[in-house]
Protein backbone atom coordinates (compact mmCIF):
# COMPACT_ATOMS: atom_id res chain seq x y z
CA UNK A 1 0.00 0.00 0.00
CA UNK A 2 3.08 2.49 -0.72
CA UNK A 3 1.46 5.77 -1.60
CA UNK A 4 -1.81 4.90 -0.06
CA UNK A 5 -3.60 5.61 3.19
CA UNK A 6 -4.80 3.04 5.83
CA UNK A 7 -7.11 3.65 8.48
CA UNK A 8 -6.41 1.38 11.74
CA UNK A 9 -6.91 1.07 15.40
CA UNK A 10 -3.08 1.86 16.18
CA UNK A 11 -0.63 4.12 15.30
CA UNK A 12 3.09 3.54 13.82
CA UNK A 13 5.15 3.33 17.13
CA UNK A 14 8.11 5.58 16.66
CA UNK A 15 11.41 4.40 16.01
CA UNK A 16 14.04 6.19 17.52
CA UNK A 17 18.20 6.28 17.28
CA UNK A 18 18.08 8.36 20.51
CA UNK A 19 17.76 7.58 24.26
CA UNK A 20 14.08 8.70 23.59
CA UNK A 21 13.25 5.17 22.27
CA UNK A 22 12.14 4.47 25.71
CA UNK A 23 8.33 4.96 27.56
CA UNK A 24 10.02 7.08 30.47
CA UNK A 25 11.57 9.43 27.09
CA UNK A 26 7.85 9.01 25.63
CA UNK A 27 6.67 10.98 28.73
CA UNK A 28 9.34 13.29 28.94
CA UNK A 29 9.06 14.52 25.65
CA UNK A 30 5.04 14.42 25.41
CA UNK A 31 4.66 17.84 25.92
CA UNK A 32 7.21 18.66 23.10
CA UNK A 33 6.23 16.35 20.81
CA UNK A 34 2.25 18.18 21.35
CA UNK A 35 3.45 21.71 21.35
CA UNK A 36 4.93 21.51 17.96
CA UNK A 37 6.06 25.74 18.19
CA UNK A 38 8.30 27.51 20.50
CA UNK A 39 9.70 31.02 20.49
CA UNK A 40 13.52 31.34 20.73
CA UNK A 41 15.12 34.50 22.15
CA UNK A 42 18.83 35.84 21.37
CA UNK A 43 19.84 38.61 23.78
CA UNK A 44 22.89 39.42 25.54
CA UNK A 45 25.49 42.30 26.19
CA UNK A 46 26.11 41.65 22.34
CA UNK A 47 22.67 43.55 21.77
CA UNK A 48 23.61 47.06 22.74
CA UNK A 49 26.11 46.98 19.99
CA UNK A 50 23.39 46.53 17.65
CA UNK A 51 25.40 45.03 15.05
CA UNK A 52 27.60 47.31 14.55
CA UNK A 53 31.34 48.02 14.98
CA UNK A 54 34.17 49.72 13.04
CA UNK A 55 31.86 50.91 10.61
CA UNK A 56 30.50 47.46 9.64
CA UNK A 57 26.39 47.00 10.18
CA UNK A 58 26.24 43.36 9.80
CA UNK A 59 27.21 41.96 12.87
CA UNK A 60 25.10 40.47 15.59
CA UNK A 61 25.65 37.73 18.57
CA UNK A 62 29.14 36.62 16.91
CA UNK A 63 30.10 40.38 17.25
CA UNK A 64 32.87 39.94 19.58
CA UNK A 65 34.62 37.18 17.66
CA UNK A 66 33.78 38.63 13.98
CA UNK A 67 34.59 42.20 14.39
CA UNK A 68 38.12 40.72 16.66
CA UNK A 69 37.02 42.93 20.11
CA UNK A 70 39.57 43.11 22.31
CA UNK A 71 38.18 41.48 25.90
CA UNK A 72 39.00 44.25 27.95
CA UNK A 73 36.99 46.34 25.23
CA UNK A 74 34.42 44.28 25.22
CA UNK A 75 33.98 44.11 29.16
CA UNK A 76 33.38 47.78 28.53
CA UNK A 77 30.09 47.13 27.29
CA UNK A 78 29.06 46.06 30.86
CA UNK A 79 27.99 49.80 32.54
CA UNK A 80 25.54 50.09 28.69
CA UNK A 81 23.52 47.20 29.26
CA UNK A 82 20.26 48.57 31.31
CA UNK A 83 17.51 47.70 29.29
CA UNK A 84 14.64 49.30 31.74
CA UNK A 85 12.45 48.58 28.55
CA UNK A 86 12.49 44.94 28.78
CA UNK A 87 8.68 43.46 30.03
CA UNK A 88 9.44 39.67 30.93
CA UNK A 89 5.47 39.48 30.84
CA UNK A 90 5.28 41.22 27.28
CA UNK A 91 7.56 38.55 26.07
CA UNK A 92 5.73 35.60 27.65
CA UNK A 93 2.72 37.04 25.80
CA UNK A 94 4.32 37.67 22.87
CA UNK A 95 4.94 33.65 22.84
CA UNK A 96 1.92 33.34 24.25
CA UNK A 97 -0.24 34.72 21.82
CA UNK A 98 1.44 33.87 19.05
CA UNK A 99 0.51 29.86 19.43
CA UNK A 100 4.27 29.13 21.03
CA UNK A 101 3.77 26.53 24.01
CA UNK A 102 7.63 27.17 25.03
CA UNK A 103 10.16 30.07 24.99
CA UNK A 104 14.19 29.38 24.66
CA UNK A 105 15.96 32.15 25.51
CA UNK A 106 20.00 32.79 25.96
CA UNK A 107 21.25 32.46 29.32
CA UNK A 108 24.72 32.61 27.70
CA UNK A 109 25.69 32.83 24.71
CA UNK A 110 28.97 32.55 23.12
CA UNK A 111 30.26 35.59 24.23
CA UNK A 112 30.10 34.11 27.85
CA UNK A 113 27.70 37.11 29.32
CA UNK A 114 25.50 36.01 31.50
CA UNK A 115 21.86 36.91 32.14
CA UNK A 116 21.40 35.29 35.51
CA UNK A 117 22.46 35.63 38.81
CA UNK A 118 25.15 33.00 38.79
CA UNK A 119 27.59 32.67 41.70
CA UNK A 120 30.74 31.09 39.42
CA UNK A 121 31.02 34.84 37.81
CA UNK A 122 31.11 38.31 37.86
CA UNK A 123 30.83 38.33 34.48
CA UNK A 124 26.33 38.61 33.19
CA UNK A 125 24.09 41.13 34.42
CA UNK A 126 24.52 41.80 38.04
CA UNK A 127 27.41 43.73 37.07
CA UNK A 128 25.71 45.85 35.21
CA UNK A 129 23.00 48.83 35.97
CA UNK A 130 20.22 46.88 35.62
CA UNK A 131 21.30 44.24 38.30
CA UNK A 132 18.79 41.89 37.78
CA UNK A 133 17.77 38.09 37.45
CA UNK A 134 16.63 38.51 34.18
CA UNK A 135 16.01 34.38 33.70
CA UNK A 136 14.36 34.68 37.24
CA UNK A 137 11.76 37.45 35.41
CA UNK A 138 11.63 34.98 32.61
CA UNK A 139 10.35 31.71 34.10
CA UNK A 140 8.04 33.42 36.49
CA UNK A 141 6.34 35.49 33.51
CA UNK A 142 6.67 32.15 31.01
CA UNK A 143 4.58 30.11 34.00
CA UNK A 144 2.07 32.93 34.26
CA UNK A 145 1.23 32.81 30.59
CA UNK A 146 1.33 29.04 30.11
CA UNK A 147 4.40 28.64 28.43
CA UNK A 148 7.52 26.54 29.22
CA UNK A 149 10.62 28.01 29.86
CA UNK A 150 13.28 26.48 28.36
CA UNK A 151 17.30 27.36 28.90
CA UNK A 152 19.56 27.93 25.61
CA UNK A 153 23.73 27.40 27.03
CA UNK A 154 26.67 28.02 24.91
CA UNK A 155 29.46 25.26 25.82
CA UNK A 156 31.79 27.41 24.24
CA UNK A 157 32.88 30.31 26.20
CA UNK A 158 34.97 33.47 24.70
CA UNK A 159 35.10 35.13 28.06
CA UNK A 160 36.14 32.41 30.36
CA UNK A 161 39.75 32.40 31.35
CA UNK A 162 40.12 28.16 31.57
CA UNK A 163 38.31 27.74 28.34
CA UNK A 164 39.94 26.73 25.25
CA UNK A 165 40.95 27.11 22.61
CA UNK A 166 41.65 30.23 22.39
CA UNK A 167 40.48 32.54 19.00
CA UNK A 168 43.41 32.55 16.26
CA UNK A 169 43.34 36.39 16.67
CA UNK A 170 43.23 37.02 20.31
CA UNK A 171 45.97 34.31 21.01
CA UNK A 172 48.87 37.15 21.58
CA UNK A 173 46.67 38.65 23.90
CA UNK A 174 45.29 36.03 25.95
CA UNK A 175 47.75 33.65 26.67
CA UNK A 176 46.63 30.32 27.81
CA UNK A 177 49.17 30.10 30.63
CA UNK A 178 47.75 28.31 33.65
CA UNK A 179 44.26 27.78 31.98
CA UNK A 180 42.42 25.09 32.64
CA UNK A 181 39.76 23.42 30.64
CA UNK A 182 39.00 20.72 33.34
CA UNK A 183 38.02 23.88 35.20
CA UNK A 184 36.20 25.13 32.85
CA UNK A 185 34.22 22.32 32.47
CA UNK A 186 33.35 22.22 36.37
CA UNK A 187 32.34 26.18 35.86
CA UNK A 188 29.70 25.03 33.36
CA UNK A 189 28.50 21.97 35.22
CA UNK A 190 27.83 24.36 38.21
CA UNK A 191 26.02 26.68 36.15
CA UNK A 192 23.97 23.91 34.62
CA UNK A 193 23.42 23.29 38.27
CA UNK A 194 21.86 26.96 39.18
CA UNK A 195 20.11 26.91 35.83
CA UNK A 196 18.84 23.54 36.63
CA UNK A 197 17.49 24.55 40.41
CA UNK A 198 16.98 27.98 40.83
CA UNK A 199 14.34 28.82 38.61
CA UNK A 200 11.77 25.79 39.14
CA UNK A 201 10.80 23.01 35.80
CA UNK A 202 12.97 23.83 33.23
CA UNK A 203 11.13 22.34 29.55
CA UNK A 204 14.55 21.89 27.54
CA UNK A 205 18.22 22.46 27.95
CA UNK A 206 19.17 23.80 24.68
CA UNK A 207 23.20 23.95 24.26
CA UNK A 208 25.37 24.97 21.64
CA UNK A 209 28.74 25.52 20.87
CA UNK A 210 29.91 21.89 20.84
CA UNK A 211 32.48 21.72 17.75
CA UNK A 212 35.42 22.61 19.09
CA UNK A 213 37.86 20.68 19.98
CA UNK A 214 38.19 20.39 23.16
CA UNK A 215 34.68 19.48 23.67
CA UNK A 216 34.69 15.75 23.43
CA UNK A 217 31.71 13.04 23.12
CA UNK A 218 32.27 12.15 26.74
CA UNK A 219 31.87 15.51 28.53
CA UNK A 220 29.15 15.93 26.96
CA UNK A 221 27.51 12.62 27.59
CA UNK A 222 28.91 13.61 30.92
CA UNK A 223 26.82 16.95 30.83
CA UNK A 224 23.48 14.95 29.49
CA UNK A 225 24.04 12.98 33.09
CA UNK A 226 24.57 15.79 35.05
CA UNK A 227 21.30 17.44 33.65
CA UNK A 228 19.54 14.29 33.62
CA UNK A 229 19.99 13.64 37.47
CA UNK A 230 19.08 17.36 38.63
CA UNK A 231 16.16 17.41 36.59
CA UNK A 232 14.50 14.05 34.99
CA UNK A 233 12.18 15.38 32.78
CA UNK A 234 14.64 18.25 31.23
CA UNK A 235 14.68 17.33 27.79
CA UNK A 236 18.11 17.76 26.27
CA UNK A 237 18.74 18.90 22.75
CA UNK A 238 21.27 16.32 20.52
CA UNK A 239 24.21 19.53 20.61
CA UNK A 240 24.83 18.37 24.08
CA UNK A 241 27.93 16.62 22.66
CA UNK A 242 29.51 16.81 19.45
CA UNK A 243 28.62 15.19 16.32
CA UNK A 244 29.78 11.50 15.77
CA UNK A 245 32.39 11.46 12.99
CA UNK A 246 30.50 9.68 10.20
CA UNK A 247 31.34 6.48 10.88
CA UNK A 248 31.50 3.12 8.06
CA UNK A 249 27.79 2.64 9.01
CA UNK A 250 25.44 4.90 7.79
CA UNK A 251 22.75 3.71 10.45
CA UNK A 252 25.34 3.80 12.96
CA UNK A 253 25.98 7.03 12.00
CA UNK A 254 22.53 8.83 13.05
CA UNK A 255 23.11 7.64 16.71
CA UNK A 256 23.40 11.50 18.68
CA UNK A 257 23.65 11.89 22.12
CA UNK A 258 20.23 14.12 23.42
CA UNK A 259 16.47 14.06 22.54
CA UNK A 260 16.33 15.55 19.29
CA UNK A 261 18.19 16.90 16.76
CA UNK A 262 18.58 20.43 15.56
CA UNK A 263 18.46 21.57 12.23
CA UNK A 264 19.37 25.02 12.14
CA UNK A 265 18.00 27.69 9.41
CA UNK A 266 16.66 24.60 7.59
CA UNK A 267 13.75 22.72 7.43
CA UNK A 268 14.78 19.59 6.33
CA UNK A 269 13.69 18.53 2.48
CA UNK A 270 11.69 14.80 4.22
CA UNK A 271 11.69 15.75 7.60
CA UNK A 272 14.05 13.55 10.24
CA UNK A 273 12.62 10.10 9.81
CA UNK A 274 12.74 8.55 13.65
CA UNK A 275 13.78 10.98 15.45
CA UNK A 276 12.61 13.91 17.48
CA UNK A 277 13.53 17.29 15.73
CA UNK A 278 13.22 21.20 15.59
CA UNK A 279 14.32 23.73 12.91
CA UNK A 280 15.34 26.55 14.95
CA UNK A 281 14.68 29.45 12.44
CA UNK A 282 15.04 33.54 12.56
CA UNK A 283 12.25 35.41 11.46
CA UNK A 284 15.10 37.99 9.71
CA UNK A 285 18.69 37.65 8.72
CA UNK A 286 20.45 37.43 12.49
CA UNK A 287 19.81 35.65 15.51
CA UNK A 288 20.58 38.59 17.81
CA UNK A 289 19.55 42.43 17.44
CA UNK A 290 21.02 44.16 14.55
CA UNK A 291 19.19 47.60 13.32
CA UNK A 292 19.95 47.45 9.73
CA UNK A 293 18.55 44.20 9.26
CA UNK A 294 14.97 44.58 8.25
CA UNK A 295 14.72 41.59 6.27
CA UNK A 296 11.92 39.94 7.49
CA UNK A 297 9.75 36.81 6.10
CA UNK A 298 6.40 37.36 6.04
CA UNK A 299 3.45 36.39 8.07
CA UNK A 300 1.92 33.67 5.34
CA UNK A 301 5.92 32.29 4.97
CA UNK A 302 6.30 31.69 8.69
CA UNK A 303 2.71 30.36 9.45
CA UNK A 304 3.86 28.18 6.07
CA UNK A 305 7.46 27.41 8.12
CA UNK A 306 5.01 26.13 10.56
CA UNK A 307 2.90 24.10 8.50
CA UNK A 308 6.00 22.83 6.95
CA UNK A 309 7.23 21.24 10.07
CA UNK A 310 4.37 20.25 11.37
CA UNK A 311 3.75 17.80 8.18
CA UNK A 312 7.18 16.83 7.92
CA UNK A 313 6.49 15.69 11.97
CA UNK A 314 9.15 18.50 13.31
CA UNK A 315 8.63 21.43 15.69
CA UNK A 316 9.83 25.04 14.80
CA UNK A 317 11.22 27.25 17.23
CA UNK A 318 11.08 30.93 15.74
CA UNK A 319 13.74 33.56 16.72
CA UNK A 320 12.96 36.93 18.18
CA UNK A 321 16.12 39.45 19.33
CA UNK A 322 15.17 42.20 21.71
CA UNK A 323 17.48 45.45 21.35
CA UNK A 324 19.54 46.44 24.56
CA UNK A 325 16.88 48.25 25.94
CA UNK A 326 15.00 44.88 25.92
CA UNK A 327 12.12 45.80 23.47
CA UNK A 328 11.33 42.76 20.56
CA UNK A 329 11.65 44.89 17.28
CA UNK A 330 8.40 45.76 16.25
CA UNK A 331 8.74 44.01 12.86
CA UNK A 332 9.11 40.93 14.52
CA UNK A 333 6.11 41.76 17.30
CA UNK A 334 4.02 42.46 13.86
CA UNK A 335 4.75 39.11 12.88
CA UNK A 336 4.06 37.35 15.82
CA UNK A 337 0.40 38.79 16.35
CA UNK A 338 -0.29 37.74 12.75
CA UNK A 339 1.29 33.79 13.50
CA UNK A 340 -0.95 34.09 16.26
CA UNK A 341 -4.16 35.50 14.27
CA UNK A 342 -4.23 32.06 12.33
CA UNK A 343 -3.24 29.66 15.47
CA UNK A 344 -6.14 31.20 17.30
CA UNK A 345 -8.20 29.27 14.25
CA UNK A 346 -5.88 26.89 13.28
CA UNK A 347 -4.13 25.51 16.25
CA UNK A 348 -5.85 22.49 16.46
CA UNK A 349 -4.14 21.19 12.80
CA UNK A 350 -0.57 22.16 14.39
CA UNK A 351 -0.67 21.02 18.07
CA UNK A 352 -0.38 17.26 19.00
CA UNK A 353 -0.40 16.13 15.52
CA UNK A 354 2.01 13.71 13.68
CA UNK A 355 3.63 13.58 10.16
CA UNK A 356 1.71 14.04 7.13
CA UNK A 357 0.38 10.68 5.83
CA UNK A 358 0.81 11.18 2.17
CA UNK A 359 3.54 10.56 0.29
CA UNK A 360 3.22 13.09 -3.11
CA UNK A 361 -0.01 15.03 -2.19
CA UNK A 362 0.78 18.49 -3.37
CA UNK A 363 -0.47 19.55 -0.24
CA UNK A 364 0.67 19.34 3.13
CA UNK A 365 -1.55 17.32 6.03
CA UNK A 366 -0.78 16.53 9.87
CA UNK A 367 -3.11 14.07 11.28
CA UNK A 368 -3.97 14.15 14.86
CA UNK A 369 -5.84 10.20 16.01
CA UNK A 370 -9.14 10.62 13.64
CA UNK A 371 -8.87 13.50 12.18
CA UNK A 372 -6.68 14.39 9.11
CA UNK A 373 -5.81 18.19 8.32
CA UNK A 374 -4.85 19.36 4.77
CA UNK A 375 -3.27 22.78 4.38
CA UNK A 376 -4.14 25.31 1.46
CA UNK A 377 -2.05 28.31 1.86
CA UNK A 378 -3.10 28.27 -1.72
CA UNK A 379 -7.00 28.07 -3.28
CA UNK A 380 -7.63 25.29 -5.80
CA UNK A 381 -9.67 27.42 -8.79
CA UNK A 382 -10.94 23.18 -9.27
CA UNK A 383 -12.38 23.47 -6.09
CA UNK A 384 -11.82 19.85 -5.45
CA UNK A 385 -9.38 18.57 -2.69
CA UNK A 386 -7.84 15.06 -3.92
CA UNK A 387 -6.61 12.70 -0.96
CA UNK A 388 -4.50 10.35 -2.90
CA UNK A 389 -4.82 6.54 -2.27
CA UNK A 390 -7.49 7.63 0.37
CA UNK A 391 -10.09 4.53 0.38
CA UNK A 392 -12.17 5.23 2.99
CA UNK A 393 -14.26 8.74 3.40
CA UNK A 394 -14.27 10.83 5.84
CA UNK A 395 -17.87 11.01 8.05
CA UNK A 396 -17.08 14.57 7.99
CA UNK A 397 -15.08 17.41 6.37
CA UNK A 398 -15.39 21.53 7.16
CA UNK A 399 -13.22 23.96 7.29
CA UNK A 400 -11.15 25.11 10.53
CA UNK A 401 -12.99 28.15 11.72
CA UNK A 402 -15.94 27.71 9.26
CA UNK A 403 -17.22 24.57 11.43
CA UNK A 404 -21.22 25.72 11.71
CA UNK A 405 -20.98 26.15 7.21
CA UNK A 406 -23.00 23.55 5.77
CA UNK A 407 -20.01 19.87 5.82
CA UNK A 408 -18.51 19.87 2.84
CA UNK A 409 -19.24 17.16 -0.08
CA UNK A 410 -16.89 14.37 -0.49
CA UNK A 411 -17.08 11.39 -2.66
CA UNK A 412 -14.84 8.36 -3.88
CA UNK A 413 -12.88 8.76 -6.85
CA UNK A 414 -10.22 6.01 -8.62
CA UNK A 415 -7.50 8.07 -7.05
CA UNK A 416 -8.78 8.77 -3.47
CA UNK A 417 -11.61 10.53 -1.78
CA UNK A 418 -12.43 13.88 -3.57
CA UNK A 419 -13.04 16.87 -0.80
CA UNK A 420 -15.71 19.29 -2.87
CA UNK A 421 -13.92 22.87 -1.22
CA UNK A 422 -16.24 25.63 -0.79
CA UNK A 423 -16.22 28.85 -3.34
CA UNK A 424 -13.68 30.72 -1.19
CA UNK A 425 -10.63 30.39 0.87
CA UNK A 426 -11.44 30.32 4.29
CA UNK A 427 -8.45 32.23 5.38
CA UNK A 428 -6.33 34.31 3.60
CA UNK A 429 -2.64 32.97 4.62
CA UNK A 430 -3.71 29.48 4.73
CA UNK A 431 -6.90 27.77 4.80
CA UNK A 432 -7.14 24.37 6.26
CA UNK A 433 -9.42 21.46 5.52
CA UNK A 434 -10.17 19.46 8.49
CA UNK A 435 -11.87 15.53 8.08
CA UNK A 436 -12.71 13.11 10.56
CA UNK A 437 -12.67 9.56 9.98
CA UNK A 438 -14.67 6.79 12.43
CA UNK A 439 -11.05 5.32 13.06
CA UNK A 440 -7.81 6.36 13.86
CA UNK A 441 -5.83 7.58 10.96
CA UNK A 442 -3.24 5.14 10.66
CA UNK A 443 -0.17 5.15 7.95
CA UNK A 444 1.45 2.08 5.87
CA UNK A 445 4.79 3.05 3.97
CA UNK A 446 8.01 4.98 5.42
CA UNK A 447 8.26 7.02 8.15
CA UNK A 448 9.02 10.50 6.70
CA UNK A 449 6.50 12.74 4.19
CA UNK A 450 6.35 15.30 2.89
O1 LIG B 1 22.85 30.91 18.56
C1 LIG B 1 22.72 30.94 17.17
C2 LIG B 1 24.04 31.08 16.49
O2 LIG B 1 24.82 32.11 17.07
C3 LIG B 1 24.64 29.72 16.72
N1 LIG B 1 23.52 28.82 16.77
C4 LIG B 1 22.33 29.61 16.63
C5 LIG B 1 21.15 28.97 17.33
C6 LIG B 1 25.58 29.40 15.68
N2 LIG B 1 26.77 29.84 15.64
N3 LIG B 1 27.38 29.40 14.60
N4 LIG B 1 26.58 28.69 13.97
C7 LIG B 1 25.44 28.65 14.59
C8 LIG B 1 26.95 28.06 12.77
C9 LIG B 1 28.19 27.29 13.05
C10 LIG B 1 29.14 27.35 12.17
C11 LIG B 1 30.25 26.52 12.30
FE1 LIG B 1 32.07 26.98 12.37
C12 LIG B 1 30.84 25.94 11.21
C13 LIG B 1 30.78 25.98 13.46
C14 LIG B 1 31.81 25.13 13.08
C15 LIG B 1 31.84 25.12 11.70
C16 LIG B 1 32.49 28.72 11.44
C17 LIG B 1 33.61 27.95 11.43
C18 LIG B 1 32.17 28.97 12.76
C19 LIG B 1 33.10 28.34 13.51
C20 LIG B 1 33.98 27.69 12.69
Amino acid sequence: MSGAFALGATSLPRLNFFESSTAQAADRMAWWRDARFGMFVHWGLYSVLAGEWGGRTDYAEWIRNNAKIPVDEYEGLLPRFNPTAFDADHLASLAADAGAKYLVITTKHHDGFCLFDTKQTTWGVMSTPYKRDIMRAVADACRRHGVKPCWYHSIMDWHHPDYLPRRDWERGTRPINGASFERYVNYLHAQVEELLTHYGDVGVMWFDGEWESTWTRELGLALQDKCRALAPNVIINSRVAPKQASGLNARLAKIEVGDFSTPEQEIPDRGIPGVDWESCVTMNGNWGYNRADHNFKSVPKLVNMLVETASKGGNLLLNVGPTGEGLVPPESVERLKGIGDWMRVHAEAIRGTEASPFENAGFRATRKGKMLYAFLPEWPASRELLLPGMRILPRRAWMLGEASAPPLARHESEAGVVITLPERASDPVCSVVACEFDLPVRVSGAASRR
